[in-house]
């Protein structure tokens, strides 16, 4: 059974989180949306009748007949299959929140180029877009990585990871995170990345990680894009 992954063929996105966690375990996986076709074939598990769970939206992963939609469900499932997870409830549990707040900050940064509505172009929401970009830096990106920052300096492992002493997923969603920020808001984060070393630590390690580099030097890695969740738009970076 071959993995399918997807998600939308021209951005990194949400379905980014899932790449890098198929990529770090070295499984096959088919990026379906970015085959013939196959932007169609996603769409058509979206809206047709014959499927009796229907995503919502993508991301969702394909394992054989299972359909498991939602970023951190789908990480959920992979990462206790795949050896990104603790083996105990309790760790499994706090992983997944850690990855749910991390969607909660991704949803935020979404919402500073697009805080009226996902409909409207950016040219059109560019005020508010711009109070919406100004809280996110001076408010919750504080909040955010300074709670991430924590998290590391109190696991007890004493590691560069968020959980244990081991690499779990969330440790690829930060790397993600931070990866993502540093493009859409080099200004901010030049900033922020200084007051929290232990979080740019983990960047820097995740980055190394064999798999993880050849996938970014690799062709499947999409380059960041404005049409994507961390757009580089200077005027909201301060
Ligand atoms: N909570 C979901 C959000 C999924 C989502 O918003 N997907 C976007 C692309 S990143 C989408 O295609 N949304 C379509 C819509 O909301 O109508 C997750 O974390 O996977």
């Amino acid at each position: 059974m071959v993995y399918e992954l997807h998600y939308w063929p021209t951005i990194q996105g949400r379905g980014e989180f899932v790449r890098l966690a198929l990529e770090e375990a070295g499984i096959r996986y088919i990026d379906v949306a970015r085959t013939d076709d196959g932007e169609d074939v996603m769409l058509t598990y979206l809206d047709d009748a014959h499927v009796t769970r229907p995503p919502f939206a993508p991301p969702f992963l394909k394992a054989g007949k299972l359909i498991i939609a939602q970023t951190a469900n789908i990480l959920l499932f992979l990462g206790e299959r795949h050896g990104l997870a603790p083996a105990t409830t309790s760790g499994r549990l706090w992983t997944h929140q850690l990855q749910l707040t991390i969607a909660d900050l991704v949803g935020e940064v979404h919402d500073t180029h697009h805080p009226i509505a996902s409909s409207l172009y950016y040219e059109d929401q560019k005020r508010e877009a711009k109070r919406r970009a100004h809280y996110l830096i001076k408010e919750r990106l504080p909040k955010y990585l300074g709670y991430f920052e924590r998290v590391l300096e109190r696991n007890p492992r004493g590691s560069n990871f968020l959980v244990g002493a081991t690499l779990t997923y969330a440790d690829l969603s930060a790397y993600q995170l931070i990866a993502g920020l540093a493009y859409a808001f080099p200004k901010a984060m030049a900033r922020l990345g200084k007051r929290h070393p232990n979080l740019m630590r983990l960047h820097a390690g995740v980055a190394v990680r064999p798999r993880i580099a050849a996938y970014v030097a690799s062709e499947r890695r999409i380059a960041h894009n404005e049409d994507d969740i961390f757009r580089l738009y200077p005027e909201l970076d301060e």
